[in-house]
Formats: C-alpha cells, structure tokens, sequence
C-alpha cells in the first residue's frame, strides 16, 4: 500500500502511515499512539476494538520509534486533527532507546550546545523545524529573483591561493607540499566573471573565516549571497540587494504562514526604498544619540553604534561612502572616502559591496598599497588586463537576513550543524 501522510487523511480511508512515535497516552481502557511524521501529527486509537496483542505493542512503544501504521480512518471530533486511525497493524521499524538526550516534543528546554549535539531530535521539533523549511524557500526565492534580474548562478572554488577579506580571519590549508586557504568569500572570482562573457552573476555559498572569538553574529563557515555585475554602478548595486532582500521577505511571507506561525513570528515585508545615510551622516546620527565611546572619522561602526542607528532609524538602511582606509583593495576610491556600501537592519550589518576598480594599474597599487603582493593576484589581474567592464556587485550574509527576518538571537539557530572555535563536529 502507498503511504499516507498525516496532514491529509480522510475519514473512510484505508491507509498506511509512516513516522516517529510522539507520545503514548495510555488512560486505562483506552489508549492512544500519536505518530508524527513531516506533515504533521495524528492520533492512533487503540481500545477493546483492537487486537489485545496491538494494544500491549502499541503501549509499550518507545518515544521517537519509528513506526508503520495500518488502518481505517474515523472521524473523531476530539482528536486535534478531527481524525484518528484505528489499527490493524504496526509494525516496528526501529526502536529509539527510552532515554532521549532532549525533548523532541519542545516541553522541556534543552540548552543550544544539547540541541546542536543531537540535531536531528531537535529538527523534529516544529519550530526548529520551520526555521529550515524557511531557510530552503528564501533560497529558492533567492535563485528565482537573480535570474529574473539575468544573473548566471556561479560555483567558485572554495581552496584558494589567497586571502581577500584581510589575513587575520584566514583559514591555512595543506595542498600537497603547498599552503592554501579556504576561500573567505568569492569576491576575485565573482569579479573576474563579470569579465568574461557571463556579465553578472550571483552565488550562494559557503565563505569560510577564522573568527577568533564566539559572537552571536559570527560563524567561522557561513553562507554568503554574492552578487556582481558588468556595467552598473553604486545605485544600482544598492538598489538591487533591496529588491533581492524584499523578495525574500515576500516569499516567506506568502508561503510560509505555517512555519511563522510556529516560530510566533509576525512577519512585515520592509517598506522600500531604504534610507541613504553617508558614512559622515551616521558617525553623525550615532553620536549624538550618546554613545558611551564616541566615534570618531575614520572608525568602523562599533556594535553600540549599529544599535543606536538602528533604533534611530527602525528599518533597513544604507551606510555609503566610507573612510578609504576602512575598505578593501578590491573597493573604487577617492582621495578620501572609497565607493563601498553596507546594507543594514536595525540589528546589525547584512551586507557589504562596493562599486568595484577595474583600472589595472590602479587595482595593483591598492593591493601593494594594502601590504600585499601584487604577483601573488596575477590570476586575478590578468583579467583586468583584456577588457575589464566597470562593474559593481556586493556580499549578503544568509544567516545574518534570517535571523533578522524570523527575530532569533543567535546565527547557529539558522544553520544546521554551525562551525564556530568550539565547535567542529557534527
Ligand atoms: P564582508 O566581509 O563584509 O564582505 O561579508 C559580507 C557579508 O557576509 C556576512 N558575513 C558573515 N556572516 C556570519 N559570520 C561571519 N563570520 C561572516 N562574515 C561575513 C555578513 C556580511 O555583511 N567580498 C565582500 C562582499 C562584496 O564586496 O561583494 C565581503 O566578503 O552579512
């Protein structure tokens, strides 16, 4: 027999079933199986019309055994899904053991490290669940709004030669009798593409950085959302990751009202276009909500700083024109200030780009100029020697736009099995 899923059985229907055991409530005289599987839950009955042999299994089921159900489907007003099955036969397909490190069921709290430790009992829980299940479609929707916008998804590789994003947060390697590192974000790659037939390009996937402290914005193996493209400048770049962030949020906002409702998340599409705020301006703005150190030019935002610009301002928003020294190589500058951006939420940075150096000779006195060595980004130069298009493009962090988005604490909630300095297995 075809299997049944739990969200869509009928009364009359004879059916098969498929999933982990919930819960037995056993009241003496009657007793029931809740079975879940991903769809949803449903209640087995098992009372004096059951085979005696049925019911003694069927009581004595450990929590999360998976099992098989046979049976008729009756309605039954009190169960919460105006349904139940009763049984003609399960059948053990494999026995949990009775002690479970964490409550699958979410009655009892289990701290993150438990919870990560036994991931696959802790995606069994709905809400953690839902946060997956939301993860994969703004992906889809991700892929769907780049290609409306004639991007070419890319693959770049993630061992690489050299560093792009500062040596500090490098991860080295052993390649055969050579060092390599694991790539920090595909920035060389994504630009070199825009020189070559393809134009623009997005990718998502994983960046890796040696982030030397545990925060809960950090994780040493992220995913990055990148984007570039031939012949767009600042604005447009801007402009773009606006629309790609709104996208998401209207994607999970209209298919995805069951997983919110199980995260408790009432989810607004942010209201465009965000606010400009030159770099000057929210040095500005964040020093006169009172900070306890006061920036100066020149100074990164501090985390306070992004806090007080975020109440300020309550919504997404654009930090441009940066101090040049603030910014990498890769970055177009002025005397002072370099054309980069970074997209905020109120909580914290979401993203960085910049409108993009593709004059040679300048590109390889920035990377001199930054303590590196230009023969070592040859691979990289070449491109810019053949015809190289100005372009712009930028970097959007994955986890940082979700756990924005569904209003979660911490970037190891949104990620499967997180890597951070504590933490390398599963
Ligand atoms: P940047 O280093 O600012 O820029 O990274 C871009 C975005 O990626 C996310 N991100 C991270 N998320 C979690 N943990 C981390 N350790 C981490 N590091 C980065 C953030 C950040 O805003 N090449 C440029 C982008 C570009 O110019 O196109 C870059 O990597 O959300």
């Amino acid at each position: 027999m075809e299997r049944s899923y739990a969200d869509e059985l009928e009364p009359g229907d004879a059916v098969l079933v498929k999933g982990w055991v919930h819960e037995v409530r056993d009241l003496g005289g009657i007793a029931f199986v809740i079975l879940r599987d991903t769809s949803g839950k449903v209640q087995v009955k098992l009372d004096d019309s059951v085979d005696d042999e049925l019911v003694e299994l069927g009581t004595s089921l450990s929590r999360e055994s998976v099992i098989a159900v046979e049976g008729a489907v009756e309605e039954e007003e009190r169960a919460p899904t105006g349904v139940e099955i009763v049984p003609s036969s399960i059948e053990v397909l494999n026995e949990a053991e009775p002690e479970l490190p964490l409550d699958p069921s979410g009655k009892v709290d289990a701290e993150l490290p438990t919870r990560l430790d036994n991931r696959t009992l802790d995606l069994r829980k709905e809400d953690v669940k839902a946060i997956f299940e939301i993860r994969g479609e703004v992906q889809d929707a991700l892929r769907e709004k780049f290609r409306s916008l004639d991007a070419t998804e890319i693959n770049t590789p993630k061992i690489v030669a050299t560093a792009t994003e500062g040596g500090t947060d490098l991860f080295p390697i052993s390649y055969f009798e050579r060092e390599a590192f694991m790539n920090q974000s595909p920035q060389l790659f994504k630009q070199m593409m825009v020189g070559s037939g393809l134009e623009r390009v997005f990718e998502i996937g994983p960046i890796f950085r040696a982030e030397e402290h545990n925060t809960p914005r950090h994780l040493n193996e992220a995913t990055s959302i990148d984007f570039e493209s031939a012949f767009i400048d600042d604005d447009e770049a801007m402009h773009l990751c606006q629309e790609v962030t709104v996208a998401a949020y209207e994607r999970v906002h209209e298919e995805c009202q069951e997983e919110l409702d199980a995260l408790g998340v009432d989810l607004e599409v942010p209201e465009t276009p965000f606010e400009y705020l030159t770099y000057d301006e929210a040095i500005e703005l964040a020093n006169a909500e009172g900070l306890e150190h006061e920036l100066e030019w020149g100074d990164d935002l501090t985390t306070e700083a992004e806090q007080a610009l975020g109440d300020a301002i309550g919504e997404h928003y654009f930090v441009t024109d940066w101090p040049a020294d603030t910014k990498p190589f890769y970055v177009m500058k002025g005397d002072e200030t370099a054309r980069a951006y970074d997209m905020m939420h109120p909580r914290m940075e979401l993203m960085s780009g910049g409108q993009r150096e593709h004059r040679v000779d300048r590109l390889r006195d920035e990377i001199a100029a930054q303590g590196l060595e230009p023969e070592e980004f040859e691979y990289y130069l070449r491109a810019f020697r053949y015809g190289m298009p100005p372009h712009a493009g930028w970097g959007l962090g994955l986890e940082r736009l979700l756990v924005t988005m569904l209003e979660i604490d911490n970037v190891r909630e949104v990620v499967l099995f997180p890597r951070d300095r504590q933490r390398l297995a599963p």
